[in-house]
């Protein structure tokens, strides 16, 4: 059978699309420094956080040197810590986030960050922020949870070692 120049020509452009929209898919899922959320975090009763050893009292606990742990509660409509009062962690550290939800399915995105997730009552979000220097970062709900989801914000700072706070829990 005879294949026209022209047919063998798209059909090669087009399985060059195939690849290169399979490799780019590929890159956004792994590279880019995208980690993938899952069932990690383990589960929690969002009726009971103020049982929870950590969720009782949110905040950050450190668990290494450079190593610290975030507990944010989401909640209609505000992230604790975060939007009250900053989160506050230490330059040149490994931040690993746990986030839950204490009524309805919000979201958590550490703007400019690798650092994005839904909360979900119920579930704990487990995902690891590596910040560098100091530098101020917003904090944003982007799942719709109700009347006022568009003001549901927050601050992460990262400040200079020596001018750190400490954290909860005296670890
Ligand atoms: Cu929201």
């Amino acid at each position: 059978m005879e294949i026209h120049a022209y047919e063998k020509f798209w059909l090669a452009a087009a399985l060059l699309l195939i690849v290169g929209f399979i490799a780019t898919v590929s890159y956004g899922a792994v590279g880019a420094g995208v980690e993938m959320i899952d069932d990690d975090g383990g589960t929690v009763d969002p009726q009971a956080l103020d049982e929870h050893p950590k969720f009782s009292d949110p905040g950050v606990y450190q668990s290494g040197p450079n190593e610290y742990d975030v507990y944010v509660v989401a909640q209609q409509f505000a992230f604790r810590p975060g939007t009250a009062e900053p989160i506050e962690v230490p330059a040149d550290s490994t931040v690993t986030f746990h986030v839950t939800s204490a009524d309805v399915i919000h979201g958590f995105e550490v703007v400019g960050t690798n650092g994005n997730t839904m909360a979900i009552p119920g579930q704990v979000a487990t995902f690891t922020v590596e910040v560098g220097g100091p530098k101020e970062y917003g904090i944003l709900c982007n799942e719709y949870c109700g009347s006022a989801h568009h003001a549901m914000e927050g601050t992460m700072n990262v400040v200079p070692q020596d001018e750190f706070n400490g954290t909860k829990g005296g670890a």
